[in-house]
């Protein structure tokens, strides 16, 4: 095998080694990066090592945001983001941030293996990328370091983070917070310094990114169920032969029920650790923001009624 070859700008010939550079937010072990090294064992196996992926976690390679751009200009072949940070390039993805639009984690799963996720994949080209596949990521909660939050009315006056997003500033805006936009890796020293008092995301986040050593009130609003997804440049894949693209495309399908499975440890981990600290993690009246939900959805889901739509329609099959 001839020279180690990260993909450039440079042609390539058939023996060279492609190396593959996928950034994430996350740190080795955290069920995402976990998913993209499984599909690396498999996508090595398949070409004796001739293509593989090296994942850089922890936001080494910047913020989500930046690896969009990153990998929508080539200039990073990999990125395993969260759908919510898609939507800038791609608004149709805001439509995961609308609350309680799956009616459990089968009509979710159901939605992004159907139409309605194939179709939003396939999206992805016109913005420069390629949609490898959906990852679990649970669904979102709000946690804070004042009190524990059982209804909207609790959030009022609370300096929330979150996602850089429009609508989902909207969103924590309508359920009585104040959005505080920011990035992932900017959190954690913002909740040392009391600039926020908390945000919101699953518990593996929570627990995993140490968020609740200063915010300890965790409450299962459970308001959106928001997937990830890994993108590759388009910029790459074009420079990549039929054959080797089927391998990638084919890998990146198998290592979602790999992916899932971690999740599924790894949240079942968390929630022990988090039992051995003084966080207090509570459920919340559901009806009361399941009611705010719905007037939010009213509101605001006019652009995105007929996905909204179809999704609810994939809600009332009978899973098989
Ligand atoms: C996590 C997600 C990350 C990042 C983060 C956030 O659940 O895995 O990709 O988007 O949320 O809130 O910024």
């Amino acid at each position: 095998m001839a020279t180690l070859l990260v993909l450039g700008l440079m042609p390539i010939s058939a023996e060279e080694k492609i190396l593959l550079r996928c950034a994430d937010v996350h740190e080795l072990g955290y069920p995402t990066v976990e998913g993209v090294l499984y599909m690396n064992r498999l996508v090595k196996q398949e070409t004796g090592g001739r293509i593989e992926i090296i994942v850089y976690p922890g936001s080494v390679l910047g913020s989500e945001n930046t690896v969009v751009e990153m990998v929508r200009a080539g200039v990073l072949e990999m990125g395993r983001v969260s759908s919510t940070i898609i939507a800038d390039v791609v608004p149709e993805y805001e439509v995961f941030v609308f609350p309680y639009i799956f009616n459990d984690n089968a009509h979710k799963w159901r939605v992004l293996n159907g139409p309605v996720g194939l179709g939003l994949l396939d999206k992805l080209r016109k913005a420069g990328l390629i949609g490898l596949c959906f990852q679990e990521s649970g669904t979102r909660s709000f946690y804070n370091s004042k009190r524990p939050i059982y209804r909207p009315e609790d959030l009022k006056g609370l300096k929330l983070r979150v996602q850089p997003s429009k609508i989902m500033v909207k969103l924590v805006e309508f359920f009585g917070a104040y959005p505080v936009p920011m990035n992932y890796e900017e959190i954690f020293p913002a909740l040392n310094a009391k600039v926020i008092d908390g945000a919101e995301n699953n518990i593996p986040s929570y627990y995993s990114s140490g968020h609740y050593h200063d915010a300890g009130y965790y409450s299962y609003v459970r308001h959106s169920s928001i997937p990830e997804i890994l993108v590759m440049s388009k910029k790459t894949w074009k420079r990549l032969k039929p054959a080797d693209q089927k391998i990638i495309a084919d890998a990146a399908r198998k290592s979602v029920w790999f992916q899932r499975r971690k999740w599924n440890e790894f949240e079942t981990h968390c929630l022990r650790q988090l039992a051995r600290t003084p966080c207090h993690i509570n459920e919340v009246n559901a009806e009361s923001f399941r009611k705010q939900a719905q007037l939010f959805n009213q509101k605001y889901g006019r652009p995105y009624a007929g996905l909204l739509e179809e999704i609810r329609k994939a809600g009332s099959k009978i899973e098989n």
